[in-house]
Parts: structure tokens; C-alpha cells; sequence
């Protein structure tokens, strides 16, 4: 409903029609081919048209032809062509800001950043890649973080930003925290940018994906677009696989097309880029947040505070799923900080894993797998109320071989199983605490997959607390405890 976009104050990904131009107006194309023939260069003509980028990681040319209709003939003819699309000037994004007064910062609160940055703050070693107009790199919160840029619209090294909507985004995953200035941004790691769209937030889908690659190519871990179009085009997707193949996280906007049921905006309807739809400060979800089958995370996006790019000591507010966009992709970066051997798909399953479930019992249409949760995808101590596999609770019962795997039949009479479903980060070892009457019990922790699938044999009898690593692709377990007549018992795990 294009009509929200100018009575509600969010930061819109918008994108205009495409209106088929007259036959001399020149037009933009991205020529995708099967394997890049040589000599192709910029400034080179092509079947009739100007050659103005290329991009041999994606093997796709971009050209300005005068003459749309015969150049796609032309240009679809050739041998070794793999596709030829128009990439149109689209206007992206329609930045309004909200009043600076309403609200204060609450997302990393929400996502429980502040006991992940118990565990840590950051890792330089980790660069996390912005594609938008552009960064004030000289902003106060943000010139400790980043390291470098490109600027795929101008076609020079300097992705200054002269919008606004980039370096908002930027400093919300990755303004300095803990500086004594500004905001708290989710992740104190590298930023980099590429500049894919201009000073009015057009662009078209060739550059951005120049962008992405262009990203991945210069090592980003993880690739924040908070950019959405309703169209597709072959070359973006191919940026988000290659992002994907190169072991990059992608993290995309749903699209601030809502309320609606199936529409999730390109690129984050890919199947490789994580879609992140709104929520705001009570968890409910933002009216505006694209839904669809595609979204796989919900983040804040309501009335966010972060960097502006007016002046190196300006902030402001706004809103949209371009906010909420970069919580999950500086929580991505954050856990790649805390575990560095993590893969791009390991990343991915634990944010989604991990989640705190929203809305319709399970994954749905609004929500995805929920909530990203920072302290839950970096074990930080947390505390899990247990709930009775049978009985009352405060009640005993005997604890019997169904409901105690190992230890069942050896006694304890008297005494309940209680079920704590721990949320761990594969790879790390944990204590295990309780409180209750007996505080050292006896215990069965069963590893299970993101399917609740068994990983491996269960830890029999582990005399709390010592559990040791969890295996990997393990994200959750099943702890089964023995228990007294107690109701209150409570579980704490500490990595
Ligand atoms: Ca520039
Ligand atoms: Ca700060
Ligand atoms: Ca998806
Ligand atoms: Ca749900």
C-alpha cells in the first residue's frame, strides 16, 4: 500500500514503477554471462551499447543502450549470454526521521546484547559491510570502527555518505560501544561500506549488486542491506549466492510493505539472504513489516536512535525494517567475534535457532523463527525455569526410566524430572548450576539439532556441573534433572 508511505514516519524502501520509457530513451541493462568473454571493459561499446561496469565475480556487464528494444535483441543472440534484464533507476528508500523527542534506544536491550557484551564487546578481526548511500566515516561513533569503503555509484574509493539513511544504518549495528558518546551499536567490530545508492536513494539492482561482491571480495564476514525493491533481478540474486558461496552472512530488510501476507521484498526474499521484518518496543510486530513465508528473523525497528550524517556529533531517530536489519547483522558479527570458527551457515542456524519465538506458536509469517536474541546465540548466562515432565508441581513423584533415562532405576525415590531446554552456542563447554533443594542432582542432558534431532549420545549422569562442550550443530538440550518437592528449581548455565 504505496499510500502509507507518506502518512507514516517510517523509512520506507521504496520503489517507484517502472514506467517503459520512449525507444530513444536510453536504458540501463545487466548482461549476464556464462563465462566472461576477454576485452570487455568499461567505456567499450557493446552491440550498440556503452559498457559502464563490470563485475567478473558475478561475470555480468553492465551497459546504457540507446536503443532498449534492438540492443536486448542483439544482446540475447550472442552466444555464451546467460541473461539480459534492465536494471532500472529505482528509488530505494524515502528517509523520514521521527521526532527526536518520542523514544530512547532500546533495541540492543531487546535482543539482550547487554549480557552478550558480558562475553565480549567485539572483534576488529570481524568486518561487517554496509551496502546503502554511504557512511559519515568521521562521525564520532563511528570513525573508531571503520577501516574501508568503495563507492559503486560514483565510481571512486570515498562512500561518503550525502543521504543519511547509510550511516543510520551503520551506527546501529556498529557504533563504538562503551565510548562515552553517542549511542550503543550491537557490535564493536570493523564496518565497511559500499555506496550503492546516490543522494536521493535511487539506484538500480546491478550496482547493488556490485556492492555485495564488492564487500565479500574485500573479506566482510557479514553484509547488512537494508534495501528492498518488489522486482528481483538475476544479478542481484547471483550477488546474494556469491556472498553466500564466499561464506558471507547476508542480512536483508523484509520491506516496509505492510501490513500484507506475502510480500517480502527482493533481495531479502532470496533464499540466501536472511529476510528481517519490525518489531517495536513491546515486541509486537511494526504494521508496516513486510510478511510472507521468506522472513526468517524479526529485530527493533520502531523509533531507533543512531549516527546522522550531518555533523560528526549527530544522532536521530527513525524507523523501518532498514533498523532492524542491521540489529541482526550486528548480532551476526558479534557472535562471529565470540566464535570465530563459526561458518556463515553456522551463524545463520544459530540466530534463527536461537530466536525467541513471537506471535503464532512456531515459525510463521510475521515473526520467521522470531526474535534475534543476542545473549541466547553467545551463551551468555542466562537462567531456564524448568518445566515437570510429570506429576505437580512441588509434588514428588518417583522419577522413572521414561521420564530419567540413566538414572531412573537407581533410586532417588521420591524425587521428579524436571526439563530445562537450554539454548547453548555450539563449540563451548558449559557449567551447569541449579538451585533448589538439592542443588548438585544428577541429570541427563541430551544434545538436539535446530530439528530437535539427537546430536551424538546424551551425556549420561553428568554430575553437575559438568557438562563439557557442546557438540557442534548441537543448539539445544534437553536437560533431565532430578528434582525435589520443589517447584522453583532453576537452571544456570555459564559458558
Ligand atoms: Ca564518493
Ligand atoms: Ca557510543
Ligand atoms: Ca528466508
Ligand atoms: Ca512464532
Amino acid at each position: 500500500m504505496r499510500r502509507a508511505w507518506f502518512v507514516s514516519a517510517l523509512v520506507v524502501l521504496l520503489v517507484a514503477p517502472f514506467h517503459a520509457g520512449a525507444e530513444e530513451t536510453p536504458a540501463r541493462f545487466a548482461v549476464g554471462f556464462h563465462g566472461l568473454p576477454p576485452g570487455l571493459h568499461v567505456g567499450d561499446r557493446f552491440h550498440g551499447g556503452r559498457i559502464v561496469a563490470v563485475n567478473e565475480a558475478l561475470r555480468v556487464v553492465s551497459v546504457v543502450a540507446t536503443d532498449p528494444a534492438g540492443f536486448q535483441e542483439r544482446a540475447r543472440s550472442e552466444a555464451g549470454v546467460r541473461y539480459v534484464e534492465p536494471v532500472p533507476q529505482i528509488a530505494f528508500l524515502q528517509f523520514v526521521p521521527d521526532d527526536p523527542g518520542y523514544a530512547t534506544q532500546y533495541g540492543p536491550q531487546q535482543v539482550g546484547a547487554h549480557f552478550a557484551w558480558d562475553r565480549t564487546l567485539g572483534s576488529t578481526s570481524v568486518d561487517l559491510c554496509v551496502a546503502d548511500t554511504g557512511v559519515r566515516y568521521t562521525h564520532e561513533d563511528l570513525a573508531d570502527r571503520y577501516t574501508s569503503g568503495h563507492d559503486y555509484v560514483n565510481n571512486d574509493s570515498d562512500p561518503w555518505d550525502d543521504h543519511g539513511h547509510g550511516t543510520h544504518v551503520s551506527g546501529i549495528a556498529a557504533a563504538t560501544t562503551d565510548n562515552a558518546k553517542g549511542i550503543a551499536g550491537l557490535a564493536r567490530v570493523s564496518l565497511s561500506h559500499a555506496k550503492v545508492l546516490d543522494a536521493t536513494g535511487h539506484g538500480s539492482w546491478d550496482v547493488i549488486a556490485n556492492g555485495i561482491t564488492g564487500c565479500v571480495d574485500a573479506g566482510a564476514h557479514v553484509v547488512s542491506v537494508s534495501i528492498g525493491g518488489e522486482t528481483g533481478a538475476t544479478v542481484l540474486e547471483d550477488a546474494v549466492n556469491y556472498a553466500w558461496d564466499h561464506g558471507a552472512v547476508v542480512v536483508a530488510a523484509a520491506g516496509n510493505g505492510g501490513p500484507c501476507g506475502d510480500c517480502v521484498e527482493y533481495p531479502a526474499k532470496y533464499a540466501n539472504a536472511i529476510a528481517v521484518g519490525c518489531t517495536n518496543a513491546l515486541k509486537g510486530l511494526c504494521p508496516f513489516s513486510s510478511s510472507g513465508p521468506e522472513v526468517d528473523l524479526v529485530a527493533p525497528g520502531t523509533n531507533v536512535e543512531s549516527t546522522w550524517f550531518t555533523a560528526d556529533t549527530a544522532y536521530r531517530f527513525a524507523s523501518g525494517t532498514s533498523m532492524s536489519t542491521p540489529h541482526v547483522a550486528g548480532v551476526a558479527a558479534l557472535l562471529k567475534s565470540w566464535s570465530p570458527t563459526l561458518t556463515n551457515a553456522d551463524l545463520r542456524s544459530a540466530l534463527e535457532a536461537q530466536a525467541e519465538d513471537l506471535g503464532a506458536a512456531g515459525p510463521d509469517d510475521d515473526f520467521g523463527s522470531g526474535l534475534v536474541r543476542a545473549d541466547r546465540v553467545l551463551g551468555a548466562p542466562q537462567t531456564y525455569t524448568g518445566r515437570l515432565l510429570a506429576g505437580t508441581a512441588g509434588v514428588a513423584v518417583p522419577c522413572s526410566p521414561d521420564l530419567c533415562p540413566t538414572f531412573g532405576s537407581i533410586g532417588y525415590g521420591g524425587l521428579s524430572a524436571m526439563r530445562f531446554d537450554i539454548l547453548p552456542a555450539s563449540g563451548r563447554a558449559y557449567a551447569l548450576t541449579t538451585s533448589g533443594t538439592y542443588g548438585h542432582a544428577d541429570a541427563d542432558v541430551c544434545w538436539r539439532d535446530a530439528d530437535d534431532q539427537p546430536v551424538g549420545p546424551c551425556a549420561l549422569n553428568p554430575f553437575l556441573p559438568d557438562v563439557g562442550a557442546v557438540p557442534v550443530g548441537a543448539v539445544k538440550a534437553e536437560v533431565r534433572l532430578t528434582v525435589g518437592a520443589d517447584a522453583t528449581y532453576v537452571l544456570t548455565i555459564d559458558p
